[in-house]
């Protein structure tokens, strides 16, 4: 872009810098001007009564400064551009009429200062709008003082001359204010743009209607780029990433650069889904990688909370690994809320799936822990969902945190009733829960406190929500399995794991994803379906203890014994259920 392209482009957006010149301050600008402009008119008809031609006809056009004055200070934040400009153009006529009132060249010249007003103007509009309306104040201002005053052409120029300066000077200061909001290598918003826009957004919501929300945005890579190949190639990153992201905006999305890697998008009336939903978009346009951090305004909040929280959002994104949106809630939606109490209550229950051996006759070896909860305003929602709703809403530490707790002492009770019983206890654990700091901590007080032999726990993990391999992830399933707890990947075969990575991995045990079950279509005598025996080949490789998933059909448990599988889970050999009739099982087998 050359450098008068660039000036242009300064020169045309200038006034419509959406942080400083704010309605509610455009509106108090112009309520000012009608106010004072009506009382000093007032007084001067007051003083000097005789100087004027027709008293009402001045009073009359005094009052209805003044009127409109307090209107447009009611109008407050909700004036519009048009308006304002609606209000340059009637103050330039009563301004223009009122000097044309005036008896004696003298007063008119002392009404026609105010004009002077005019120059306010040029702080909230344009270039071209702001020389439009001080050229149409220059040419009143002359035409009223000449042709019915006869003051002298010149003088009458003088007069609304310093009208023109102080309308200049006013633009070229807001300019400067609006340089230093401003980043200078994209022309965005900068960080103090941002926190002023924030505000304005909060202050706008204050009085009604949707809320802001920010979406914020670290590259990954822009830091790395930078400092190995220079900055060129980093402008060329940002500026490749920044037109694709623009064909995702809307003028109800301001974006900002907050950091050298960090952009920031303000949703002006949204609500959080529209963030997360935007960042999905936005990386469905470009190729840059980025974390993202989603969070909303609150009643009553400040703007210095909401940035706090999209920074802790951000935080947890870029632990969950690379490319994750994490959303950090304001508020707990009613969902959210009756599921808090629910588990503060004790009221969600968990389930228990028996998992058996396939090599000793179907024996149960272990179970799965499943919570279940039924929400009394939408009992639609599966448990699935539930989990999904608890991970964006941070209630999912605390879930799962229950659920290992009260399946623990399930357990030791069902084993107490048959005298200690071999049963491996597995329980599903989110890629949230890994990504916390103390989680290990919590799983062996949890295990201290109930009895519950660590060497007998299974932890699920999927990689739905986190890469298992991020290195915080990494350290708290390296931590369990110093205590003796194994882990288990969970629907093996969906998530990102990819082979290379398999065995790099602190895991124990592979849970294969029940698609792979159900996808074989399983003819007794034929022979099992390779990719199967492949799957069972890579794991007797890597010594990883398979357990097949979704079971139904007592082909399908011959097939994958044939295979070589040796532990399986699913309806062909029960149904979550409860602890009692686990027990009873137990009994028969
Ligand atoms: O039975 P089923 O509908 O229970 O489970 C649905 C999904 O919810 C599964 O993917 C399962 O792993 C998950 N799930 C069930 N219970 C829990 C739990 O206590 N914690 C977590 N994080 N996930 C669970
Ligand atoms: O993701 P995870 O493996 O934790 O999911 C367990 C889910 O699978 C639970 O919802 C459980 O109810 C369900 N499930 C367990 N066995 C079967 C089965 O044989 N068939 C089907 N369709 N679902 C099963
Ligand atoms: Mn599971």
């Amino acid at each position: 872009m050359g450098r008068a392209e660039v000036l242009w482009r300064q020169v045309r957006n200038a006034r419509r810098w959406p942080g400083i010149a704010t309605p509610r301050l455009m509106a108090r600008t112009g309520a000012a001007c009608y106010l004072f402009g009506g009382l000093l008119v007032l007084l001067l008809v007051a003083l000097e009564p005789s100087n004027f031609r027709v008293l009402t006809a001045i009073y009359l056009e005094a009052g209805v400064s003044i009127t409109v004055g307090v209107a447009t200070f009611l109008v407050g934040p909700r004036l519009r551009s048009w308006q304002f400009q609606l209000l340059v153009v009637s103050a330039i006529a009563l301004i223009t009429v009122a000097v044309s009132e005036a008896g004696v060249p003298a007063t008119a010249v002392s009404l026609a200062t105010l004009y002077a007003f005019v120059a306010f103007a040029a702080f909230f509009l344009s270039w071209p709008q702001s020389v439009a309306y001080l050229t149409l104040a220059v040419v009143c201002c002359t035409a009223v003082l000449h042709t019915v005053m006869a003051v002298s052409r010149w003088s009458a120029l003088i007069v609304c001359s310093s009208t023109v300066v102080m309308g200049c000077v006013i633009a070229l200061l807001g300019q400067l204010m609006v340089g230093a909001e401003r980043d200078p290598a994209t022309g965005l918003p900068n960080r103090r743009g941002f926190d002023r826009l924030l505000a304005r957004e909060i202050d706008r919501a204050q009085s009604g209607g949707l809320s802001p929300v920010v979406l914020l945005l670290r590259l990954e890579l822009f830091n790395d780029i930078d400092r190995s190949l220079g900055h060129e190639a980093g402008n060329q990153l940002l500026r490749s990433t920044l037109k694709s992201w623009r064909q995702e905006l809307s003028s109800e999305h301001v974006l900002t650069r907050v950091g050298t890697d960090e952009f920031a998008v303000l949703l002006l009336r949204a609500t959080e889904h529209d963030g997360v939903a935007l960042s999905h978009r936005l990386r469905a346009v470009t190729s840059t990688d980025f974390s993202a951090g989603v969070t909303g305004w609150q009643l009553g909040e400040a703007a210095a909370a909401v940035s706090a929280r999209s920074d802790v959002a951000l935080r947890r994104a870029k632990l969950a690994g690379r490319n994750r949106t994490v959303l950090e809630s304001a508020g707990l939606p009613t969902l959210a809320r009756e599921l808090a109490e629910a588990i503060a209550d004790g009221a969600v229950g968990v389930l228990y799936q028996p998992i058996v051996s396939l090599a000793d006759g179907n024996q149960i070896v272990g179970v799965e822990a499943l919570a279940r909860w039924t929400s009394p305003t939408r009992p639609d929602l599966s448990i699935a969902e539930v989990i999904a709703m608890a991970e964006n809403s941070n209630l999912i530490a605390t879930l799962d945190r229950f659920v290992l707790r009260r399946a623990c002492l399930d357990l030791g009770w069902m084993c107490e009733q048959r005298n200690g019983l071999p049963l491996t206890l597995t329980v599903n654990v989110s890629g949230l829960d890994l990504i916390e700091s103390n989680y290990a901590a919590t799983v062996s007080e949890t295990l201290t406190d109930t009895g519950w032999p660590a060497g007998k726990l299974v932890l699920e993990v999927t990689e739905s929500v986190v890469d298992v391999d991020t290195p915080s992830a990494l350290a708290t399933l390296r931590e369990l399995r110093t205590h003796g707890v194994r882990v288990a990947i969970d629907d093996f075969g969906t998530g990102y794991s990819t082979l290379s990575r398999l065995q790099n991995l602190p895991i124990d045990l592979l849970k294969l994803d029940a698609s792979f079950t159900t996808a074989t279509s399983l003819d007794s005598g034929s022979a099992p379906p390779p990719l199967l025996q492949a799957i069972a080949a890579l794991a007797r490789a890597l010594d990883l203890p398979v357990v097949i998933e979704g079971v139904e059909t007592q082909l399908q448990a011959n097939a994958m014994q044939d295979v070589g599988f040796t532990m399986a889970q699913g309806y062909f050999f029960g149904r979550p259920q409860t602890r009692e009739l686990i027990v009873d099982q137990l009994t028969v087998a």
